[in-house]
């Protein structure tokens, strides 16, 4: 595969509008994720790990954040050309709009592909944290001969009906594909499944630039809805099943493939616990794979005293004497002052939580001060008068104003 020429198109437009309030300032792909990482970090890493380094970041909604993280963090390589992470905001050419859905946000930067000339067009979203091997992918699309491949795993029938859902042969071939079901097809080995597409893609080019500009003759603009179910009809498209993708050097406890949709606060929050404990079911930590991210150059944590407990810490960030902090994630340049009780929090950047609150599953977003002897996580009604909470209890304070730094 290594003679293959491929880019790569991630689309990271996402509004995240079921992420709110975190998604306030920011798109979906440049919310932090885990003690160091923004949720682009992980599909990114995916590619640069697979060796796909010609890779154009298609943005459209609030994407400051997202450009400045890319700039700061993402320089794949100085010297040569053809590895980069570039940003894309929308052409507007065709006509006065911004980009509607995925196809035509790849549409409007079709030129990119004439220049490149690549023999395959990875189309990825931005929206998930895993680990995947995108070369596995590309050499099942080739055995195949494929047209499309869509990379799926199977997901819990009841959550089916946000996911295209696809029906494939033993040898993956995709007999029908329907976008976001009511009534999700299960798959005929486990009805309480049904094989759901990652949103990730792989087309031969020609296939694509064809199916592109039959799309926009018919005024079409999603990949999911309009342009999959149209080339079905006579092309070979193929399902590949992420559940046998293998990464290097994964550890032995973690016997499946680990992939979240961390769509909602509730997902968001849960998926944090999984990189948590002494055999996390997604462990941060494997050197044959990393997942990149900022290169911030600041000091270690410092522990003044306290107790913690299962709690990872970012750089610089100070707790001091007193603390009681369990299964909690707090992020860099963070103040935990003297007494502080956080029990299955995620504590962003440059927050600073006064002495002696308490904070019970709470995200705090960057930027914030809580005062002293605050309290909460642990009465809804009434954090729902300044914060957010969510459906699953979670209470959600917004970023705030605390410094001078540029907010995202
Ligand atoms: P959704 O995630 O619901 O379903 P969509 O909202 O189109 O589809 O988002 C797909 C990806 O594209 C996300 O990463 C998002 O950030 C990004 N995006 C959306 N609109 C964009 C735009 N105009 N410009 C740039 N980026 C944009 C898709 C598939 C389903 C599949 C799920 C898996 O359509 O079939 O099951 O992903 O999560």
């Amino acid at each position: 595969m290594h003679n293959d020429r491929i880019i790569a198109f991630v689309m990271a437009g996402g509004q995240g509008s079921r992420l709110q309030p975190l998604t306030t300032g920011r798109s979906k792909p440049s919310v932090p994720f885990g003690a160091r990482y923004r949720i682009v970090d992980f599909v990114l890493s995916n590619f640069v790990n697979s060796q796909i380094q010609t890779i154009y970041l298609l943005v459209q909604y609030k994407s400051q954040s997202l450009i400045e993280h890319v700039r700061k963090a993402w320089t794949i390589s100085p010297l040569l050309q053809s590895q980069f992470v570039t940003v894309v905001p929308p052409q507007m050419m065709s006509g006065q709009h911004w980009f509607q859905g995925t196809a035509d946000a790849v549409n409007q930067n079709i030129n990119l592909i004439e220049e490149h000339r690549p023999d395959l067009v990875a189309v990825f979203g931005a929206d998930h944290i895993y680990r995947m091997d995108i070369r596995q992918m590309v050499q099942f699309h080739k055995d195949r001969k494929a047209d499309v491949t869509i990379a799926a795993l199977p997901v819990p029938l009841k959550d089916a009906s946000s996911f295209g859902v696809i029906a494939a042969d033993e040898d993956g071939r995709i007999q029908a594909f329907e976008e976001k079901p009511a009534n999700p097809t299960p798959m005929p080995a486990d009805p309480t499944q049904a094989f759901a597409s990652m949103g990730n893609y792989i087309f031969s080019t020609e296939v694509l630039v064809k199916a592109l500009m039959e799309a926009k003759e018919a005024g079409e603009t999603d990949f999911g809805q309009h342009v999959l179910p149209r080339l079905l009809r006579d092309h070979r498209l193929f399902a590949y099943d992420f559940s046998t993708n293998q990464i290097p050097g994964i550890q032995p406890y973690e016997d499946r493939v680990y992939w979240r949709d961390v769509g909602t606060i509730d997902a968001y929050f849960d998926a944090h616990h999984d990189v948590l404990g002494a055999e996390p079911p997604f462990d941060m930590f494997n050197p044959e794979w990393p997942v990149y991210s900022s290169g911030y150059q600041g000091p270690v944590a410092r522990i003044l005293g306290g107790h913690l407990e299962n709690t990872l810490l970012g750089a610089a960030t100070m707790i001091h004497s007193g603390t009681r902090i369990k299964n909690s994630i707090i992020r860099r340049e963070t103040v935990i002052e003297e007494d502080v009780v956080l029990e299955d929090c995620v504590i962003m950047d440059y927050v600073r939580i006064g002495r002696g609150a308490r904070l019970k599953r709470v995200i705090v977003d960057r930027h914030n001060h809580i005062e002293p002897g605050d309290e909460i996580g642990f009465d809804a009604e009434k954090d729902a008068q300044r914060f957010q909470v969510s459906e699953g209890g979670v209470t959600v304070v917004p970023q705030g104003r605390l410094s001078y730094f540029a907010r995202d």
